[in-house]
């Protein structure tokens, strides 16, 4: 769905609970603000290179991390105990959760949100009871989203915590597997336009293996290239313009992800004919999980055309997994910022949090904190990225380090017209290639620094 229309420019902030009455509205206080419950650089309304803060920026706050994670890790259970969940998985429940989820979003000032469908809403005794529930929950999710003016950035079907998906979902080996997927993403793709949603996103949690020796790995990938054939069909059957989205995760929970990053997934999709019907959500510790920054996934997707929306996290440098941590880090953030901006933006994605606390961070008030942070660790980032383009010294540069292709034999090669019979002439008339002039990486390391 083309998003040139931009979010709401302030909300009504309505409140429908009462368990977020001790905490004030989160606002812009500037950088020298001592409150820690404030913004010190998120200014929603500011205007920054043409454009307001929250358009650039398209917060989005998950729902599972953020409502239906109880921070549980192998070693013990949860320490989380949410005043407003009665310890069921009950549908009045999953009703009575949503009017908090608006709260809290309306308490931080953002605009959107994210969910699965089982985030949502249990699953019934069987597949129709399943959907019953989802569709109970969406109608209620649509009049709290009128009321308060948030909007849905993206949903999304589990296809991965239920015992059924534990051998892949599309790519099951069971063909019962695939056509309940078919249910699930139907279904969501149903909700999702009757919410609205602008993106939606595929994150192939289990698909992927353990083993070869058990993979027939043609097969399960000529399954999803079918399935998401099927949901583009799907979606065009019912008129959802929705931007489709991969998300890559090199691994975990399997060994090795199918959608492994985004240049393996490109390949995917081109191979399968698909690539003009997707684009990717890339999530920074994703990124590191395949062995790349999270800079790097985003440029491989600019410069393919292919950017769709950002899961904004971070790992921690001394672990190898999916720690899913609020982003703190202020150069990255200005990095990825300079990427995004000078591919004009996320279009109809945004920075989705998939981000939870730590398991000692139990209390209401660190579901703030984290998001705080995280929310201005990208707005500084934002700020920074602006003056770095505002200032042209980081693209000049580069512009000149491309500048003999810009002329000349350069020019031929790039406009196709060059053979190697021409270059062997051009080369051996000149006697050898001219001497390279420095690619001044500290330089402009020092000079990307001096903006933060
Ligand atoms: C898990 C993924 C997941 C997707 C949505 O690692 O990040 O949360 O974003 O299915
Ligand atoms: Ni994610
Ligand atoms: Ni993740």
């Amino acid at each position: 769905m083309a998003s040139k229309s931009p979010a709401k420019s302030s909300h009504s902030r309505a409140q429908f609970t009462k368990w977020f009455a001790a905490i004030p509205e989160i606002k812009y206080e500037g950088p020298a603000s001592d409150n820690a419950l404030s913004y010190r650089y998120y200014n929603a309304d500011e205007v920054i290179a043409g454009r307001k803060m929250r358009d650039w920026l398209r917060f989005g706050i998950c729902y599972w991390h953020t409502f239906r994670g109880v921070a549980q890790d192998m070693f013990g259970p949860g320490t989380i105990n949410r005043p407003w969940e009665d310890g069921s998985n009950s549908l009045s429940q999953a009703l009575s959760r949503t009017e908090v989820v608006f709260d809290f979003i309306s308490k931080l000032g953002l605009d959107f949100y994210t969910f699965h469908d089982r985030d949502v809403s249990p699953e019934g005794a069987n597949v129709a009871e399943t959907n019953k529930n989802l569709w109970a929950v969406a109608k209620r999710l649509k009049e709290l989203q009128d009321a308060s003016g948030i909007k849905l950035l993206w949903g999304t079907a589990n296809m991965f915590s239920h015992p059924r998906f534990a051998q892949g979902a599309a790519s099951s080996p069971s063909a019962d597997t695939l056509a309940y997927c078919a249910n699930s993403v139907k279904e969501m793709l149903d909700v999702s336009k009757f919410l609205g949603g602008e993106s939606y996103v595929f994150w192939g949690g289990r698909e992927g293996y353990n083993s070869l020796l058990n993979t027939n790995l043609k097969r399960e990938t000529d399954h999803m290239a079918r399935f998401f054939h099927m949901a583009v069909d799907y979606a065009k059957k019912i008129s959802y313009k929705a931007q489709f989205l991969i998300e890559p995760k090199a691994c975990e929970p399997t060994k090795h992800q199918y959608d492994f990053d985004a240049a393996t997934s490109l390949c995917f999709l081109r191979g399968a004919g698909l690539d003009k019907h997707f684009k990717f959500n890339i999530e920074a510790n994703h990124a590191t999980l395949a062995g790349h920054d999270f800079v790097h996934e985003l440029e491989v997707c600019v410069s393919n055309g292919v950017l769709g929306s950002v899961d904004a996290n971070r790992g921690d440098v001394m672990n190898g997994w999916d720690t899913d941590q609020y982003p703190i880090d202020i150069r990255e953030s200005a990095h990825a910022l300079l990427v995004i901006m000078r591919n004009g933006g996320l279009g109809a994605g945004g920075f989705n949090f998939d981000a939870k606390v730590r398991r000692d961070s139990h209390e209401l008030e660190d579901m703030f904190h984290g998001h705080i942070s995280g929310i201005d660790t990208l707005a500084r980032g934002l700020r920074i990225a602006a003056k770095i383009l505002a200032d042209g010294k980081i693209d000049a540069f580069l512009k000149e380090r491309y500048s003999s292709y810009d002329k000349g034999i350069g020019k031929t090669i790039e406009d196709g017209k060059a053979t190697f019979e021409s270059l062997q002439k051009y080369i051996l008339e000149k006697g050898d290639a001219a001497p390279l002039k420095s690619a001044r990486q500290e330089y402009l390391e020092n000079l990307f620094n001096s903006y933060c």
